[in-house]
């Protein structure tokens, strides 16, 4: 289960016996977290022992496969959270799933709940229908998995401080409209009216639809795997199907289970950076923000008080604003997500990016559905809001651009 352990012991094998003059580079010894920066998986920093036993059950989980008989569907996705956020990354593009509507135009659209959307859930158990997407959908959302590192931190930065870098209306005119996604909370979340018109900031999911990790923890439980909770303890079917009664009675997952899924969402540790004093890798991120992709992907915040020490008043590097912006025809998915519109899609935290291949058999692939495995190709998509400063980086000389490459492989 954790590499980074066994690494560690084996070095200090190798130290005390007095081998380490064997490594080429002294780097490579007293870094600090060995290994650990090869790998997204492994818990943040300063955890109490009785909260690394909860990170490790909640890792144990989180990789879990189900079975039918531990109430795996009736429709599903897939059959474990592992499975689609590979070691805690991102998702091969044959795990993506896929989100469909009718859009109306105008902002409006017909969620075709009676055709199972919003989510296409395309697998399901023996002698039971799987969903298909209707002909009458127009909007098709494709999404891979995210990488799920570092979330605890981004949970815990505070509104205000988000909200700092939205300008709606483009009221600085630098052409960059960050937009925050402001969404209802759940009935199971039993929160109060929130704060913004009775609603919440809503941060993660490629469209920042959801507010919480629990949020999305319960919905990947219920839409992704068919596993009911106790906070949606019924079962999600194909409505065309009709009603199902599986054999495992609901809840099919108890709520400690739920809790300690969520807290090592939480303390997952944030990606480790690489390769910071390559003189390349320092240029680029000169050029990176020069040329203003720190507009949007703002290199960092702080968060604020958080109940698990470990995430209280922490700078995070998540290379994001966690707004929606506008990002040209290219990217369109046609679909509207709360206060997301067609072309919108939250900015994606640059951490953890040059090593995701690592999951997914070598190959990297970026964007929202996976859709390229080249970084230089992944900036060309950019456009929209994002159009002018994609061209200034087009127009860069080679080596300027080989510099951001370099520096967004080593975040
Ligand atoms: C079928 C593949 C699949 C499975 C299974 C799955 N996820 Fe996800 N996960 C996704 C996709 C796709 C998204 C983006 C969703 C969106 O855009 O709304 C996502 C988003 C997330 C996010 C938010 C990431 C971010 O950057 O905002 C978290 C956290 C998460 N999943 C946790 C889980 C947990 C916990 C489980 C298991 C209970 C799970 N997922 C199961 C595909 C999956
Ligand atoms: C207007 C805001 C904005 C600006 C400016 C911007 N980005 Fe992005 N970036 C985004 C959004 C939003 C996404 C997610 C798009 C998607 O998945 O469809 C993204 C995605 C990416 C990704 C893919 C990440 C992944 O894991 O899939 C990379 C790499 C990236 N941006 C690099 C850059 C670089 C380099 C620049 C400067 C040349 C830049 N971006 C400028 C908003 C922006
Ligand atoms: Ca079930
Ligand atoms: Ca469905
Ligand atoms: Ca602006
Ligand atoms: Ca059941």
């Amino acid at each position: 289960m954790n590499k980074q352990y066994l690494f560690r012991y084996i070095v200090i094998l190798f130290l005390s016996l007095g081998t380490a003059a064997a490594f080429h580079s002294c780097d490579f010894i007293f870094t600090p977290a060995v290994g650990n920066d090869e790998t997204l998986d492994g818990p943040i920093e300063g955890l109490t022992n009785e909260q690394l036993r909860m990170f490790f059950q909640g890792d144990e989980q989180f990789n879990k496969v189900f079975s039918f008989n531990e109430g795996l569907g009736p429709i599903f996705n897939n059959t474990a959270c592992g499975s689609c956020h590979v070691a805690d990354g991102k998702s091969h593009p044959n795990a993506n799933l896929k989100r469909f509507q009718k859009n109306l135009g105008g902002g409006n659209y017909d969620p075709l709940r009676e055709f199972g959307g919003l989510q296409l859930q395309n697998r399901s158990i023996p002698n039971y229908p799987a969903e298909t997407i209707p002909p009458v959908a127009n909007a098709v959302s494709e999404r891979s998995g995210p990488i799920v590192a570092g979330l605890g931190l981004v949970e815990a930065i505070p509104d205000t401080s988000i909200l700092a870098y939205a300008d709606p209306n483009d009221l600085n005119g630098d052409g960059i409209s960050g937009k925050p996604q402001l969404v209802n909370s759940p009935d199971y979340l039993n929160y109060p009216p929130g704060p913004y018109g009775g609603k919440y900031l809503g941060r993660f999911g490629r469209k920042a639809g959801a507010i919480v990790l629990l949020q999305q923890t319960v919905e990947a439980y219920h839409q992704d795997m068919g596993i009911t909770t106790d906070l949606i303890p019924l079962e999600n079917y194909n409505p065309l199907a009709g009603g199902y009664i599986d054999p495992v009675a609901d809840p099919e997952v108890p709520g400690n289970i739920l809790h300690v899924v969520v807290f090592y969402l939480k303390t997952l540790k944030p990606p480790v950076t690489r390769m910071q004093n390559d003189p390349g890798v320092i240029a680029g991120r000169t050029r990176f923000n020069d040329i203003g992709c720190n507009k949007c992907h703002v290199n960092s915040m702080q968060t604020g008080f958080s109940p698990i020490n470990a995430l209280s008043y922490k700078q995070v590097n998540l290379y994001s604003d966690m707004l929606l912006h506008d990002m040209g025809q290219e990217l369109s998915d046609n679909f509207i997500e709360g206060e997301a519109g067609e072309m919108e899609w939250r900015t994606t935290p640059l951490w953890g990016l040059g090593i995701i291949q690592n999951a997914t058999g070598g190959t990297p692939y970026y964007m929202h559905d996976g859709r390229t495995s080249d970084l230089v190709e992944a900036i060309r998509l950019h456009g929209g809001e994002a159009e002018a400063i994609k061209q200034l980086f087009m127009n860069l000389p080679e080596a300027d651009k080989q510099n951001i490459i370099a520096f967004l492989k080593s975040l």
